[in-house]
């Protein structure tokens, strides 16, 4: 995952990967086989519990693929279940503050010298296996190797942006451009045409890159992707498994609708 993000910054392309909402050990093993960068399993929206994200990060890793995981909050409890889970990288949505950016680092960092606020239990199970490392080595580099990624996807986020891309164990802000959109006031899926959504990306993709960070952008399309890489993103996804679905099977049927 790191050497996608710093090909990406050194514009040798972006960090691409597809994004799961749906269940299953098959789905993600099938995903994964398809050359991306990362595969993230969002058990924020999706409809993946617990034991579904365990063989899904098995299936991407052994892969060869990093697996990400999107959590539903970044409550300390469910961020030490996905790391042990082996997840490469936690997305954790809604980040507002650099308080709460702190605390997320704190759940994801083992307490090392380099690190000693880190509030991770130590008992990673299966984790080693995810990166194909022994316990004892997984241990020592989980700190430096695991990413995390908050999203900064509203008003109040964007108001704190310089101070949270700053904390030290960010690795990446990754807007949600829909809930950006909706916490202003918007029609979620407008945000492209909205100026005051764009001036907002424009601004939190800034702090990003002043801080030094990895810049990543949500994006239902390979096009929206491209463009967002254009304007300076390291990392995109370029849709999902629902829409891959839902797309392809109206557009196939629409075509034999009237006949
Ligand atoms: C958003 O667009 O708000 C997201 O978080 C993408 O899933």
């Amino acid at each position: 995952l790191r050497e996608s993000l710093e090909r990406a910054k050194g514009r040798g392309g972006p960090s691409v990967g597809q994004w799961l909402e749906f269940p299953g050990y098959t789905l993600a093993r099938t995903v994964a086989s398809l050359g991306e960068d990362w595969v993230l399993i969002d058990c924020e929206h999706g409809n993946i519990d617990d034991h579904n994200m365990y063989l899904q990060v098995g299936a991407i890793s052994s892969s060869g693929v990093s697996p990400i995981v999107r959590v539903p909050a970044g409550d300390p409890w469910i961020i030490k279940r996905v790391l042990d889970a082996g997840a490469h990288a936690i997305m954790v949505p809604m980040c507002e503050t650099k308080e709460q950016a702190e605390n997320i680092v704190k759940a994801a960092k083992y307490p090392s010298d380099n690190w000693p606020q880190g509030l991770r239990g130590a008992g990673a199970m299966f984790a080693p296996a995810a990166f194909n490392q022994t316990g004892r080595d997984y241990v020592l580099r989980a700190n430096d190797n695991v990413m995390v990624c908050v999203q900064i996807e509203s008003r109040k986020a964007v108001e704190n942006v310089e101070e949270i891309a700053k904390v030290e164990g960010i690795d990446m802000l990754f807007i949600g451009p829909n809930d950006l959109a909706s916490s202003m006031g918007y029609f979620a899926f407008d945000h492209a045409s909205i100026p005051e959504v764009q001036q907002a990306t424009e601004k939190i993709l800034q702090a990003t890159l002043d801080a030094g960070k990895y810049a990543g952008h949500f994006a239902l399309s390979a096009e929206i992707a491209a463009q967002r890489y254009k304007q300076g993103f390291h990392f995109v996804n370029c849709g999902a498994d629902i829409i891959a679905v839902t797309s392809w099977m109206s557009t196939e049927m629409g075509k034999l609708k009237g006949l």
